[in-house]
């Protein structure tokens, strides 16, 4: 070990727990058992690990509380949003327990034989998260590659370890093979790098910033290792002027505030056609102060505090000289509170282009249907989105039209374990969750067999 590290409450600034921070020796061998569990996880009847999985399922379900409270303590989420995740996770693995039995190959017609396809797994799988939601998106990664015959080292966020931990803890509880999936804490340079270079981890799936998942895409080509990566965003809320405007201004505080806006598809630029432009925002600033920050225990909070006292600091930094319109409102004690801000801003303002990760929305407008898919695509980025309006053909030309892997049309949902997730452009690699993910954790192997004498 290379010593510890304190994991905090950002809710009231004060020490949770010393965590363990691994060092190369750890994480090689957490890789040396997964390489051995593997063999027998892969080679295991596909019902034996459709089984597990549910268990595994089962068991996360009886400690969603449990797992809730400790995301609360550990990120400040409200614990309405940290339940969800907590059940979520139940869901995710029970939905990709269904893919053990369900990951067909091929037979394709060749002459003079037989020819088939296998979906092979690649063995061990290194998944690297991010501190935003930690249980939800390493649950993305982990239970299709288990699904699909791999192991599983899984790297948490120094900031946010504890319900990975437990995950792993209650993997052994639900009898998953010993080493088959290990939570290893330690730095990203260590650990995650680790993953990235070591010759047996076959795949690397990682979460966070678009600056280091390039690094990390780069240290995979090295090695000629396969990666999936979900980024940073600046997602669009296109609010036409046939939307229901009262729909769309209810509906947009939780589209970017929700999690204090440290969710990569926070729909943190809205743009609003000009000719409702002045009505819109009426209707928005009751909704934004409205929105219920403060204590993430209460059943009634909506946002909790940001992450880390540095976090709050680059936050502030993008609102410093910018034009906010209007605010809603935090706690002032102890912890990393940042209320609710709504910013004017032009095209070409930082705040406009720069993923904040915060609470902070930047509101542009537009004037007709083109000037609105141009704005929406001026960025870098490219994950989620919303289209307000009730126009029927408006909506399908202009979701085909927006560079964007998920958009909701008079909505904002962008997750569904489901359906397929993931980014275009800077937001990422590939996809998650939907009835594929199960099969991107494996490669396909050909073989014919001569039937010919
Ligand atoms: O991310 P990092 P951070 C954005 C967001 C946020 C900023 C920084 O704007 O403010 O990124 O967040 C591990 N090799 N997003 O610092 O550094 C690290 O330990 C391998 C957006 O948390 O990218 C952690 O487990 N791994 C994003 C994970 O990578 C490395 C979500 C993410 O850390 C590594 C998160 C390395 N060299 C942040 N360096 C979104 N949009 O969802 C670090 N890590």
């Amino acid at each position: 070990m290379s010593g510890t590290f304190t994991v905090i409450n950002p809710a009231t600034a004060q020490p949770i727990r010393e965590i363990a921070r691994a060092g190369a020796d750890e994480v090689d061998a957490a890789i040396a058992a997964a390489v051995v569990a593997q063999r027998g996880w892969a080679s295991s009847a596909p019902l034996t690990r459709a089984d597990a999985l549910r268990r595994f399922a089962r068991v996360v379900e009886e400690h969603v509380e449990e797992l809730a409270q400790l995301e609360v303590l550990n990120s400040g989420h409200p614990i309405g949003s940290a339940r969800w995740e907590a059940s979520h996770v139940a869901q995710v693995l029970n939905f990709y327990a269904g893919a053990p039995e369900r990951l067909s190959g091929q037979q394709i017609p060749v002459a003079g034989g037989l020819d088939v396809t296998f979906h092979e797994p690649y063995g061990v799988v290194g998944i690297i998260v991010p501190w935003n939601f930690p249980m939800t998106i390493a649950s993305w990664g982990f239970a299709p590659a288990l699904a699909a015959g791999n192991a599983v080292v899984l790297k948490p966020a120094e900031l946010t370890p504890l319900t990975a931990i437990r995950l792993g803890e209650l993997a052994l509880e639900a009898g998953l093979p010993e080493g088959l999936f290990s939570v290893v804490t330690g730095s990203g340079s260590v650990v995650g790098q680790r993953f990235v270079s070591h010759p047996d981890v076959r795949k690397v799936v990682f979460t966070g910033s678009t600056e280091v998942g390039v690094s990390v895409a780069a240290g995979c080509a090295q090695a000629l290792k396969p990666v999936t990566l979900e980024l940073g965003g600046k997602s669009a809320n296109i609010v036409f002027e046939d939307a229901d405007l009262e729909r769309a201004a209810s509906a947009a505080p939780g589209a970017v505030f929700d999690n204090a806006g440290q969710d990569c598809c926070a729909r943190s630029r809205i743009l609003v056609q000009r000719s409702v432009y002045d009505r819109f925002l009426e209707l928005l600033e009751p909704a934004v102060r409205g929105f219920a920050v403060g204590d993430p225990t209460l059943e009634g909070t909506q946002m909790g505090p940001l992450i880390s006292a540095s976090h709050r600091s680059t936050v502030a930094g993008f609102v410093d000289g910018a034009n906010v319109a209007f605010r809603g409102s935090a706690p002032d004690g102890d912890g990393f509170w940042f209320a609710p801000t709504v910013v004017l801003a032009e095209r070409g303002d930082r705040i406009a282009r720069e993923e904040v990760f915060g609470p902070v929305v930047a509101v542009l407008p537009f004037d007709d249907e083109a000037d609105a898919v141009a704005l929406a695509n001026d960025t870098i980025y490219g994950l989620a989105g919303s289209i307000w309006t009730e126009n029927l053909g408006r909506a399908v030309r202009v979701s085909r039209a927006v560079k964007s892997g998920v958009l909701s049309v008079n909505s904002h949902s962008s997750v569904r374990y489901w359906t397929p997730f993931g980014g275009m452009k800077a937001s990422g690699l590939g996809r998650e969750l939907g009835p594929d993910a199960a099969e991107h954790f494996t490669e396909t192997k050909n073989v014919f067999f001569a039937t010919d004498d």
